[in-house]
């Protein structure tokens, strides 16, 4: 018997990750209940504007973006977060009276609980996957409504998580879900000066460095790691090569940490860094180019011009 009770894939992942040269941990462990909201909280602050971008172009566009579905539709987002933007698209629908439902994909228990008490004004109905954007897509076209068009939602930049290979295999498997007369809208954050990006990701709050430091306390939790937080420092930087914002965690010293929920102990040098994510970066064109190398046709960009951040509509 496991003394912890993490799911063996996360100890899996951390052995692995932990043992790797960079070390390296998935993104997607950041959001456990404190991390996601730790994460809502970086979309309120006043130098991290990509949430208040794109909720700015939705509110302006919204209606503009779901005018091929005016006879209803399928929404099915991506990771849903709070479920804020969501309802921002079914407003305009809904309010012409099209028939919407709702499939909610997210990993998080948190995210998928907020979302549906953001959804209930509507009277939609909702589904909520707890799964991997893969495994959701899946499970909801087994219950796809014939003759009702899907929109797949994949919003806030969270396709910046992704390198260029893996966006590429996950428009692809997207387009593989969907068919003729489908969408997927996709929201992108672009490329902008240095400092802005390393601001956004190196608040002077601390936000986003407790948000990354949470990962070490999910381990001490999870895996009855020994993590010495005082030990480790956040660091944001700007690799212009790959065109992205990596996150890191930096240990200040040589020392040694036991993983006992992972069957593993691990080594650090002094300066050496656990490279817990990556903010990918596109231009307009770059997000067309992914989109048409996965089948779809980028039919319609709208871009925010002070926080440079982008929607687009890819069309099956
Ligand atoms: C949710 C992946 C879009 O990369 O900007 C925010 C996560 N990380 N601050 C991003 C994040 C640090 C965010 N995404």
């Amino acid at each position: 018997m496991d003394m912890f009770a993490a799911p063996p894939r996360f100890a899996d992942d951390v052995r692995r990750g932990l043992l790797a040269t960079p070390k390296q941990l998935d993104p997607r462990y950041l959001y456990d209940a404190l991390g996601s909201h730790l994460f809502e909280s970086i979309c309120k602050l006043p130098w991290y504007p990509l949430t208040r971008a794109e909720s700015a172009l939705l509110e302006r566009h919204a209606a503009d973006m779901v005018a091929p579905f005016r006879d209803g539709a399928t929404l099915l987002e991506l990771g849903c977060g709070c479920g804020e933007k969501l309802s921002m698209l079914c407003e305009p629908l809904s309010a012409r009276g099209s028939p919407v439902d709702v499939q909610l994909i997210d990993i998080s228990e948190a995210a998928l609980d907020l979302s549906k008490r953001t959804l209930a004004r509507f009277s939609v109905d909702i589904t909520a996957h707890r799964a991997t954007y893969e495994e959701g897509l899946q499970r909801a076209a087994t219950c796809r409504k014939p003759g009702t068009p899907v929109v797949v939602l994949f919003l806030g930049s969270n396709i910046g998580n992704l390198d260029p290979t893996g966006a590429h295999h996950l428009l692809t498997t997207i387009r593989a879900a969907l068919q003729p007369g489908d969408a997927l809208l996709l929201g992108a954050d672009l490329v902008k000066p240095q400092d802005e990006l390393l601001r956004a990701y190196d608040d002077p709050l601390g936000v986003t460095a407790a948000f990354n430091k949470n990962l070490l306390v999910r381990m001490n939790r999870e895996l009855g790691a020994d993590f010495d937080l005082s030990t480790f420092a956040h660091e944001a930087r700007w690799n212009a090569e790959a065109s992205r914002v990596e996150m890191h965690l930096i240990s200040q010293c040589r020392q040694r940490v036991r993983l006992p929920g992972a069957a593993t102990e691990v080594s650090f040098e002094e300066g050496e860094s656990i490279w817990t994510e990556s903010s990918h970066k596109y231009t307009p064109e770059s997000i067309a180019a992914l989109a048409e190398c996965a089948g779809f046709q980028c039919t319609k960009q709208w871009i925010e011009p002070h926080a440079r951040f982008s929607t687009s509509l890819l069309m099956v």
